[in-house]
């Protein structure tokens, strides 16, 4: 039976996640098309309409949270809390606007990652691995992307870096608002044995309170706690998944998501390049396989984009829209080139570490342009 956790201390040391999580995410978005809300209470609420005050409150900003009000608690607790405070203010949940601008975010946030999830409206995952290549880089990398983020949207947001899923998560939430963690595979297990069981993912009021009675306590305790005790009160898989989890040890994948919006495949220069030309066997490659997986889906794209990091980690990103919805080998090609040309030229002098090519803005390729494309004509 013990053959399920198969995991050793060090079976994580080769992946390197990072966890985002927008900081009091609909409250902030309400601050951001109301600067003069900033400085006061803030609490967006989901009205149930029966009476004016009836409903929960669906988030708050740092400010009211001072005052003791969270998710979940009623408006009329809410309002209570905040009677003293004349400048509060109480706003109606707007979610088309909130998942606007987590799009914005989010968008500018795939581009660093190998590997990107969305989970949520105010959560994603990225494995960089790959891309920082060390947790010293994955530090600057994290706060690279909250400048990034912070200049196109406004947004703040807290970012755990880790060995997996689980840590990263764990991480984002330790130093919120604004916040930045990083938990290196040696020290995680230790760095979480402290904490209250309920900070790992998946253990909510209930079980904690079932481990308590059990006298588990901290994540620690967790840990420590017999194994087969364990499975026989919680069945084996919540078992091994607490087991593993309380010693730092998960394996879940980061799993790409909306590969529908948009194919991107990036390469690793085999040299640095400062030159676009230095660039055109790769790019070449590069459309050939972007192309390809949109012929296999069927799909017509009518933008195309380059991605270039830079040896800084830095990201320069172009697009083009195309005229027509295009199917064309070519017309990619030739678009993909231009923009390359352009983007270096107006970086100024760069070095090329890694070289993406993107699609998006599909349509299914059975529709109009199939026969302008099928005569050259297209796109
Ligand atoms: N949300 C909700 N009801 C809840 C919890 C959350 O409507 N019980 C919504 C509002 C939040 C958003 O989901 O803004 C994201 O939830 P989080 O748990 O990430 O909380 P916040 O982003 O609001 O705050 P934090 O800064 O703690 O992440
Ligand atoms: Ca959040
Ligand atoms: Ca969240």
């Amino acid at each position: 039976m013990i053959s399920m956790i198969v995991e050793g201390p060090n079976s994580n040391a080769s992946r390197i996640i990072m966890h985002v999580d927008f900081d009091y995410f609909f409250a902030q978005c309400e601050e951001l098309r109301r600067p003069e809300f900033r400085s006061k209470p803030v609490v967006v609420c989901v009205f149930s309409g029966r009476t004016d005050d009836s409903g929960v409150v669906s988030t708050a900003n740092y400010v009211a949270r001072k005052y003791g009000v969270k998710s979940g608690i009623p408006i009329r607790l809410a309002k209570l809390r905040l009677v003293d405070v004349p400048d509060a203010v109480f706003l109606p949940l707007d979610s088309a606007y909130y998942s606007q601008v987590s799009e914005s975010a989010m968008s500018v946030i795939s581009l660093y990652a190998d590997r990107f999830e969305r989970v949520g409206i105010d959560e994603c995952y990225l494995d960089i691995s790959e891309r920082a290549g060390s947790f010293s880089a994955a530090e600057t990398l994290a706060r690279k992307i909250k400048n990034d983020v912070k200049r196109h949207t406004q947004l703040t947001c807290s970012i755990g870096v880790a060995p997996n899923k689980m840590l990263g998560k764990i991480g984002s939430d330790l130093h919120k608002p604004d916040g930045l963690t990083v938990i290196e595979p040696g020290s995680a297990a230790d760095s979480i044995a402290g904490m209250d069981v309920e900070k790992i993912p998946g253990i909510g009021p209930k079980t904690s309170e079932r481990l308590e009675e059990l006298g588990v306590k901290t994540i620690g305790d967790l840990a420590r706690f017999d194994l087969f005790r364990m499975i026989e009160v919680f069945g084996k898989k919540t078992a091994a998944y607490m087991h593993n989890a309380a010693r730092g040890i998960d394996e879940e994948p980061v799993v790409m998501s909306g590969e529908r919006q948009q194919i991107m495949r990036i390469a690793t220069l085999k040299s640095d390049a400062a030159s676009s030309a230095e660039m055109y066997p790769d790019l070449y490659a590069l459309c050939k396989s972007v192309f390809q997986a949109a012929a296999d889906k069927k799909l017509s794209f009518g933008i195309v984009g380059i991605l270039m990091i830079l040896d800084t980690l830095d990201n320069v990103t172009r697009s083009k829209s195309l005229k027509v919805h295009s199917i064309n080998f070519e017309s990619l090609h030739l678009t993909a080139r231009s923009i390359l040309d352009e983007a270096v030229k107006e970086a100024g002098p760069v070095k090329v570490r890694r070289l993406g090519v993107r699609l998006s803005d599909f349509q299914s390729s059975d529709g109009q342009n199939t026969i302008l494309d099928f005569m050259g004509l297209g796109g």
